[in-house]
């Protein structure tokens, strides 16, 4: 198949590379974007699984790029289900005419960068060559799903699912005998929901999860206006947070409150709903004393929630600071323990010692099911951009490079891999923030680089190496400034056998981050290596 040239390759068409596609064909770049899934939407279109919902207010969760479509679209519910940011994801696709430079059905297998050029050779697994001057990997943070390798999975014969791998076609699981796998965001927003249709559900549970309740309810018009009217204005202000996210954080710390101060604070926001109540008091991600007694308030909620207190004991995290793993958001998760057709699992008491034919056989008891629900997570930050064959400078493979931990400078880049990008990668607040925020901040940022790069002549852009050890130092300094790292997180590395044990999200914060990438960018792109258009490489290409 011969080669086709163009500016620039994207990788995926969620969230990131629909923005990117959209800011590459305004700037004039010609633009190829490929995407393993059918159609657009990224996470959305992965995660269909059963209760599948945004734990960031829908007013929040969506571009802020265009005025026009932030006023046209209108959200039904305040965090929204999956369905809804799927089609929202289509409107886009269709609003911005994405789809004509889309190649779906169409996965990047290999990049590879060639010196004498100044390319990236991109292949698909269609056979497709595509000569690009830049490269980005909008592969999203959690993407590749993880199915952990049982023993006698390949004997059971009952229908198997991932949550981050559903079918396209309703799943009936009315009358049936259901186990799940794993207690993360996805198991704890599906298992509601399937115990509502199935005959029996069965929970096998490795760590408790802290959640809090979403306190769901329909978008009314009042509140959809109170963002509408003000909406430049108050994406601007949410820019500038931490979060990427409006939220009320208390500027005070847990110990100036008195204890009924303090509670009171946690019930308020309790009833708020969502995360609300992480933002109790700024010192939570940083002092033990006051992180214990938050988590504390929502062990007590469990166990008034849970009428069997032997259940409720099994469902309480104790081993880990609230939040260090990725809190989770629920809509009556902790209730369908008190429904009789649901059983919770202690694997950690009684492990899962093989798949069976029929079922699973834990250390003390047989089980059969019709169907088994993993919700075991993702290879999260490094596994998508590791399914790639990526070979940059001299040969340097990014996997080999990243073997002790990925490194980047700013999340964006690495060094040996010129004219790369990856937008929200490792490094960057990407998973910590609101990432439809984050990605536009990448996005722009990127968009702005190589219209500089254009207009200045210039060729390649790749971090220096001291800027990128320095940038790595920075990330781990301040991770382990807080209580993440006490967490056995994928944010760690931690469910993955083998992985680094890194922090990799940057917690810095979206705010200060931008900050910093736009100080970089006033410094002359401080820490950034140009070349200059080359004869070499133009009588190469
Ligand atoms: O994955 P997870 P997830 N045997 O890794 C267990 C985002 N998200 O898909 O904790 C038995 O959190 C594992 O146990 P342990 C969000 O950022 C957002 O749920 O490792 N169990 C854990 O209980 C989230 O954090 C939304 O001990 C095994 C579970 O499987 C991220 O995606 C919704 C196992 C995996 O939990 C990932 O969430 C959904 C094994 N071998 C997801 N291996 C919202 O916006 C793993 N587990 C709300």
């Amino acid at each position: 198949m011969s080669t086709e040239k163009c500016d620039v390759v994207i990788v995926g068409a969620g969230f990131a590379g629909m923005y990117l596609l959209h800011r590459m064909r305004n700037l004039g770049f010609s633009t190829r974007v490929f995407e393993t899934g059918s159609d657009v939407g990224g996470t959305w279109y992965w995660n269909r699984y059963p209760g599948a919902r945004c734990d960031i207010e829908s007013m929040q969760y969506s571009y802020s790029f265009s005025e026009e479509l932030q006023q046209d679209w209108n959200w039904s519910e305040v965090f929204s289900a999956q369905p809804e940011i799927l089609e929202y994801a289509d409107h886009v696709a269709d609003r911005f005419d994405l789809r004509r430079d889309i190649e779906f059905n169409s996965t990047v297998t290999a990049a590879h960068y060639d010196e004498a050029s100044r390319r990236w050779a991109v292949t698909t697994d269609k056979g497709e060559n595509v000569s690009a001057q830049y490269f980005v990997m909008a592969t999203g943070c959690i993407s590749a799903a993880q199915l952990p390798d049982f023993k006698g999975l390949d004997d059971y014969t009952g229908a198997t699912y991932h949550t981050g791998n559903w079918p396209h076609d309703e799943v009936d699981f009315s009358g049936k005998r259901v186990a799940v796998i794993g207690t993360g965001s996805s198991g704890i927003q599906a298992i509601p929901v399937i115990a509502e249709q199935a005959g029996h559900v069965t929970i096998f549970q490795r760590t408790p999860n802290y959640s809090l309740p979403a306190q769901n309810s329909p978008m009314s018009e009042t509140y959809a206006h109170s963002w509408k009217d003000d909406y430049p204005a108050l994406r601007e202000q949410m820019r500038q947070t931490a979060k990427g996210a409006l939220g009320e954080i208390n500027d005070i710390l847990g110990g100036e409150a008195s204890v009924e101060e303090r509670d009171a604070e946690y019930e308020r926001r309790w009833a708020i709903g969502g995360t609300a109540l992480l933002g109790s008091f700024r010192d939570m991600m940083v002092s033990r004393d006051t992180n214990e007694t938050a988590a504390e308030f929502v062990r007590d909620k469990i166990r008034a929630i849970v009428q069997d207190p032997e259940v409720a004991d099994k469902l309480v995290a104790k081993d880990y600071p609230i939040g260090t793993k990725r809190i989770c958001v629920d809509s009556g998760y902790f209730e369908t323990f008190n429904r009789d057709n649901v059983a919770l699992v202690d694997i950690n008491d009684t492990p899962i010692e093989t798949m069976t034919p029929n079922g699973i056989a834990t250390s003390a008891e047989t089980f059969e099911f019709d169907a088994i629900v993993f919700a075991t997570g993702f290879d999260a930050m490094t596994g998508t951009l590791f399914k790639v064959d990526i070979e940059g400078r001299d040969g340097a493979r990014l996997r080999d490079k990243w073997d002790a931990g990925p490194r980047t400078y700013l999340g964006l880049m690495s060094d040996a891999f010129p004219n790369m990008f990856m937008v929200t990668g490792p490094g960057s607040p990407s998973v910590l923030t609101n990432m439809i925020i984050s990605i536009e901040q990448h996005v722009d940022w990127i968009s702005d680089c190589l219209a500089h790069m254009r207009a200045e002549g210039l060729d390649t852009i790749a971090p220096t190496l001291q800027a990128q050890d320095n940038w790595v130092e920075h990330v781990n300094k301040v991770a382990h400034g807080t209580l993440f790292p006490l967490a056995a997180s994928w944010y760690m590395g931690a469910n993955i056998a083998g992985k680094p044990r890194i922090f990799m999200p940057y917690l810095g914060g979206a705010g200060g981050y931008r900050e910093i990438c736009d100080k970089v960018v006033a410094d002359g792109y401080d820490g950034f290596n140009f070349e200059p258009r080359s004869a070499q490489a133009t009588a190469a290409e």
